[in-house]
């Protein structure tokens, strides 16, 4: 199927759009005879390309991410236009309306990428009939993940973004210290930073950034995102240490809305003084909420926990798993987080794959690609370890003991300060021996010079689809691995339980992530490190406690019956 030719939602008329869904919802007296009364007599009427002027064709392109006769009508715009009036004329109009139509809900993550495709085409065809001096910059931007941080995936899309609506990016990569950005501003001159990271961590490195370019006298804006960063930590804690503007971008579009608020001079003021109004008073609010934080309340004693049977695992051996068939993970892929987060389908993409929304097909038809292309090409690597440990808590503390008896490790868990005051130790045993099983897993060997190379070639939705499928490979890979681990301890989830219900975590135990609420310090990765040594299988941690490559995942197994998921804060 060629989803090329797929018609764009946007273009589908009104009354159609809401006959297919009443038909797909099941709406109205008799949804299928009104379908197909109407389209029997309804002749297929989008305005066809010749009905459109060479402009209105040339900005279709771009809003349908279609090539299809792209080119032919580029040399017919040059022989009445400078290739820049071009870029700036209708093409950019296309990605303006690009821009509308997501914010609109009308288009998604996916399609924006196809569209950027077509703009990455059409501008690659103009650049050699353009004078050397003319550029086509709204403005250039330094982009980087901060130090400590290997976070890609969210970075590059908002380079694909940015770099082509217009504004010249520079991707410094990842794990950037402020002197190299400091270093990048001397260079390039730009007009804004734009600093990504994942983890909280990040965001207080952020921090420490913003501090350094103020002292080195940079204060161009100052553009923020990642997925744990909020609003009011970028006005608190970053807009509070930098000399210039700070801008917190929710995702890349955001981004993109804002840098064109920031760069053309008629929305430039309001949109600063709404920034800076915003930021003043959400640092008003949250000093107002310190000084009213109430005295710490009497803390209730944690309710003891039921002494369970104590498993015993089939030996404390280290195992290391090395290159696992990505047919054995891939039914555990959360497609929800593949179609839905990275993809951008709005809905429950099970449901709408049943009912067959042309939308998810399109998705489904580029992911079952490239996962075939993952297995036949040897694009993605699973690797991973895994390991049992004789355990026992004291306390809030739960130390671990290797084969001899030696104490290997020790960690120390956050306990609840209100409720049920649980902390992660209730569930080993204090009193006898018991067990506690960590692993490590990575499917990120290679993937980012893939990604990046893809990028630069202009294949801009499968380097974020395969960013995307090596992300949810390696939670797909924790899945599997996990209920591989309660088998072997001899809990195996009944026979009938499928797949779903254990990515719902239906099964008896907890798996806890470092970073995670039930255990935030980021610091015990260097422990489980230490102990699984997954650095014999390329998978390392930067001196921010993150796992490199990026698609990786960390965790501790917990058994007892009564386990459940909270936080500790
Ligand atoms: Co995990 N993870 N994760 N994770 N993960 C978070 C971030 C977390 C908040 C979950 C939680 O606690 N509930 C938590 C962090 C808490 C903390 O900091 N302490 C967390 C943790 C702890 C971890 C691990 C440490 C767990 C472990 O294994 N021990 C581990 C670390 C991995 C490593 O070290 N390599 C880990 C792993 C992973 C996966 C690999 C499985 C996966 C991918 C991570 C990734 O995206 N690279 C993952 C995911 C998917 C998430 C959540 C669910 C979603 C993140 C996401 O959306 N990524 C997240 C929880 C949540 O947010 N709901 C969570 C997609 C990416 C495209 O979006 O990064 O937000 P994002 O980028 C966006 C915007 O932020 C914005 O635009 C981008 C594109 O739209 N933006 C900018 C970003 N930079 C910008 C710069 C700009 C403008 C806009 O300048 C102009």
């Amino acid at each position: 199927m060629n989803t090329e030719r797929l018609e764009r939602y946007p273009s589908i008329p009104e009354a159609e759009r809401r006959l297919a869904e009443d038909l797909i919802d099941w709406r109205g007296s008799d949804p299928v005879a009104a379908f197909a009364a109407y389209f029997r007599e309804r002749k297929k009427a989008p305005p066809p390309a010749t009905a459109l002027s060479l402009d209105e064709r040339l900005a279709r392109y771009i809003v349908e991410g279609s090539r299809d006769g792209l080119i032919d009508d580029l040399n017919a715009k040059l022989r009445e236009a400078a290739p820049l009036a071009i870029i700036n004329g209708p093409l950019m109009r296309g990605m303006d309306e690009v821009g509308r139509l997501f914010n609109d809900n009308q288009l998604i993550v996916a399609e924006v990428l196809q569209s950027a495709e077509a703009m990455k085409a059409a501008v690659a065809h103009l650049e050699p009939f353009m004078e050397k001096a003319a550029s086509a910059t709204r403005g250039t931007i330094v982009l980087a993940t901060v130090k400590g941080d290997v976070h890609d995936i969210g970075k590059n899309l908002v380079e694909i973004i940015l770099s082509n609506n217009g504004y010249r990016v520079i991707n410094l990569g990842i794990k950037v210290p402020p002197e190299e950005l400091i270093a990048a501003y001397h260079t390039h001159k730009p007009d804004a930073f734009g600093l990504s990271g994942l983890l909280v961590k990040s965001a207080q490195q952020m921090v420490v950034t913003a501090q350094d370019l103020r002292v080195a006298a940079i204060d161009i804006p100052l553009f923020v995102g990642g997925a744990a960063l909020t609003k009011k930590f970028a006005a608190t804690r970053i807009a509070a240490e930098y000399g210039g503007l700070t801008l917190y971008a929710k995702d890349a579009m955001a981004g993109l809305d804002l840098a064109n608020q920031l760069f053309s001079a008629p929305t430039r003021e309001t949109l600063v003084a709404r920034v800076r109004r915003e930021q003043a008073a959400l640092a008003a609010t949250t000093s107002a909420t310190l000084e009213r934080a109430p005295a710490a309340p009497e803390l209730a004693p944690p309710r003891p926990l039921e002494r369970v049977v104590v498993p015993a695992p089939p030996d404390l051996e280290r195992h290391v798993l090395r290159d696992v068939p990505l047919i054995h993970l891939y039914p555990y892929l959360n497609l929800q987080m593949l179609y839905g987060k990275h993809l951008g389908i709005r809905g429950l993409v099970e449901r709408l794959l049943e009912a067959g929304d042309p939308k998810v097909l399109e998705v489904h038809e580029i992911v079952e690609e490239l996962k075939r292309d993952a297995v036949v090409r040897g694009l993605l690597h699973a690797h991973g370890a895994y390991r049992w440990y004789r355990a026992r808590a004291a306390g809030d503390t739960v130390a671990l003991f290797d084969a001899s008896g030696r104490e290997a490790a020790t960690f120390e868990f956050p306990r609840q300060k209100d409720g049920e005051r649980l902390c992660l130790a209730d569930y080993v045993r204090d009193d006898t021996d018991d067990y506690l099983a960590l692993f490590a897993v990575t499917c990120g060997a290679g993937v980012r010079e893939l990604a990046s190379a893809w990028k630069d070639q202009g294949e801009y939705v499968r380097s974020h689809a395969l960013q995307a499928l090596a992300i949810e490979c390696a939670e797909a890979f924790a899945e599997m691995l996990h209920s591989r681990l309660r088998t072997l301890w001899g809990f195996p989830d009944p026979p009938e339980l499928p797949i779903s219900e254990k990515l719902k975590a239906h099964y008896q135990g907890i798996r806890v992530s470092f970073g995670y609420p039930a255990c935030p310090n980021l610091a015990d990765q260097a422990t489980l490190f230490g102990l699984l040594e997954p650095e014999t299988f390329g998978l390392s941690l930067t001196e921010g406690f993150m796992m490199d490559p990026e698609a990786s995942v960390s965790a501790l197994v917990f058994h007892h019956s009564a386990a459940k998921y909270f936080k500790a804060d």
